[in-house]
């Protein structure tokens, strides 16, 4: 049996990456952490896991039923978590329809057996990682996310380190 670390996230474009990247950069320019890599950025919806392959179909089912719509983030904000010791980006109000596309999501999701490991949804991109003090202060300028469509992804591990792929798409 195969099993997949898998979660289902929102996945930017080449140019948000890009924009996420240089912003990074520039707030993180004295820090030793580990910058997430460009290809791996993305804003988790819902984290699912280890899990057996054969559960993918169900997922699959399940993220196909939803109905949520298009939504535009305006990452305006950034922050560190001193346990987990991520730097991150995020919008200081998160448009309706994020909110709608996680509660959608997880609604789907608890009849299947999963339930939330937190009581609020942060939305958050995590840029780096082993950040372990606060970064210095940084005025991030905002950086306008239209997204369409979501995606479910796995975590594979690789030499290199940890390396994101989408398994699925779905338009939001
Ligand atoms: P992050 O969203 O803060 O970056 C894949 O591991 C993604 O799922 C990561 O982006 C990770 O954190 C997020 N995630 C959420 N809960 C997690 C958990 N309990 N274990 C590992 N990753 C988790």
């Amino acid at each position: 049996m195969t099993e997949r670390r898998l979660f289902f996230a929102l996945w930017p474009d080449d140019a948000v990456r890009e924009r996420l990247v240089r912003a990074a950069r520039a707030w993180l320019v004295e820090s030793d952490a580990r910058p997430v890599r460009a290809g791996n950025l993305h804003l988790t919806l819902a984290y699912l896991g280890l899990m057996p392959d054969w559960r993918i179909a169900e997922l699959c089912a399940a993220a196909g039923r939803i109905e949520a719509g298009p939504g535009t983030i305006t990452l305006d904000r950034v922050g560190w978590w001193k346990k987990p010791r991520v730097a991150w980006m995020a919008p200081s109000r998160a448009p309706s329809a994020l909110l709608d596309l996680e509660s959608a999501l997880w609604a789907e999701l608890g009849p299947l057996g999963w339930r939330r490991d937190h009581d609020e949804f942060a939305p958050h991109i995590t840029v780096a990682r082993k950040q372990s003090h606060a970064p210095q202060a940084f005025r991030l300028d905002p950086i306008e996310w239209t997204y369409a469509g979501f995606v479910l992804c796995e975590s594979v591990s690789t030499r290199d380190g940890v390396r994101y792929e989408v398994i699925e798409r779905w338009p939001a």
